[in-house]
């Protein structure tokens, strides 16, 4: 689901990596920054991904969603993440760490492709089916600026994923999602709310990955119902269940070993679960083999009038100064829906980040 920080907005923005460090002599229990249960990423271990960005300059508080890099002018990542009007959408490319504004690529969005059998209705058995969009970007990612921050990623077909993937494959997962499933832990996730170091550790500016392998949904150890499951999808888990994706970790890949064990290939992209790290409950991905076909025309110049498409998204006023110099102007436009709710939050919050780098600039 769409993660919505309006209330760290108000209340995290200028924070910087030292508060990091401060949280881990916080007091808080075992506390360090992970997926569920993962890892810290290097600069240059998933090249591929991108965070999805709107509502604010910066990084961290903007992003709610990712993706991954298919090509210099285009992201796959999943239909939920842009279903609802979206303006001022864009794309993070060339960074591991939100707080490391300086390497970011921050590149707007031009066209926004969802599959035309998206389905998000909650009436049907099938929600989240074909859960998978395109991004074409307004200027290509600049691949020698990036040096090895950044790279595109090769997507499975259906004979190459019947080559790379059997029963308990390895796949890696990646995002800058929850580190707590707050549905299941609503007092852990209060907790680490009440605090801005707490904040940090829920949703960590690192990017984090972990291992899970990929299982069928209908087997055994799985208590999704059959009908949920589509052969759209793929599922995955750690073994006992105790490393996974996340709250705001939608939409970023997960990659296998390619057949002839050079690098890694997009599998799945992060759709839904029931909670995270429940026993019993893989956590479902859209399977990217699925769609060969309907990526390649789309990123050939090809599109279909059965695609729902969302051209030329205003990204003019509020982005016009940021890149660079970075100057903020609070002329926000919201997409509706329930991004209302950010233009209030942002006119308060870009307000408190002016005067917080005002500050830190007299400094
Ligand atoms: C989400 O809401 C979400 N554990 C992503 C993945 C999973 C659950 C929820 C799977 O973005």
């Amino acid at each position: 689901m769409i993660m919505k920080h309006v209330a760290c907005v108000l209340v995290c923005a200028g924070l910087s990596s030292p508060l990091l460090h401060a949280a881990g002599s916080s007091g808080l229990p075992d506390a360090r920054p992970k997926i569920i249960n993962g890892t810290a990423a290097t600069d240059t271990q998933f090249p591929w991904q991108v965070g999805l960005m709107v509502g604010s300059t910066d990084l961290y508080q903007g992003q709610f969603c990712s993706g991954t890099l298919i090509d210099a002018r285009w992201v796959v990542t999943a239909a939920h993440c842009v279903s609802t009007p979206i303006a001022n959408l864009h794309i993070i490319a060339g960074v591991s760490n939100l707080l490391d504004e300086a390497d970011a690529q921050v590149i707007a969005v031009d066209q926004i492709i969802i599959h035309p059998q998206y389905d998000d209705s909650s009436q049907s058995a099938n929600t989240n089916n074909h859960d998978i969009a395109l991004l074409r970007l307004r200027t290509p990612v600049d691949f020698i600026r990036c040096g090895q921050r950044c790279s595109k990623i090769d997507w499975l077909s259906t004979q190459t994923e019947a080559n790379s993937i059997v029963r308990g494959t390895p796949a890696l997962i990646n995002g800058w999602g929850r580190t707590v499933d707050c549905q299941t832990n609503p007092q852990r996730c209060d907790e680490l709310r009440s605090s801005s170091a707490g904040r940090l550790l829920l949703s960590p500016p690192q990017l984090q990955w972990a291992t899970v392998n990929i299982d069928g949904c209908l087997s055994g150890t799985s208590q999704h119902f059959p009908n949920d499951i589509t052969p759209n999808m793929l599922c995955a888990a750690a073994p006992r269940f105790t490393a996974d994706s996340c709250q705001g970790d939608s939409g970023s890949g997960m990659t296998v070993t390619a057949a002839d064990g050079r690098g890694q290939v997009l599998a799945g992209i992060t759709s839904w679960g029931r909670g995270c790290a429940q026993a019993n409950y893989p956590a479902v991905y859209t399977r990217v083999s699925r769609y060969d076909q309907w990526i390649n025309d789309r990123i050939a110049g090809r599109p279909s009038s059965a695609d729902r498409q969302v051209s030329d998204v205003d990204n003019s006023a509020f982005w016009r100064d940021l890149n660079p110099p970075r100057v903020v102007n609070n002329t926000a436009s919201s997409g509706g829906g329930s991004l209302g709710l950010w233009g209030l939050g942002l006119l308060a919050g870009l307000g408190l980040l002016r005067q917080q780098r005002a500050k830190k600039h007299a400094e």
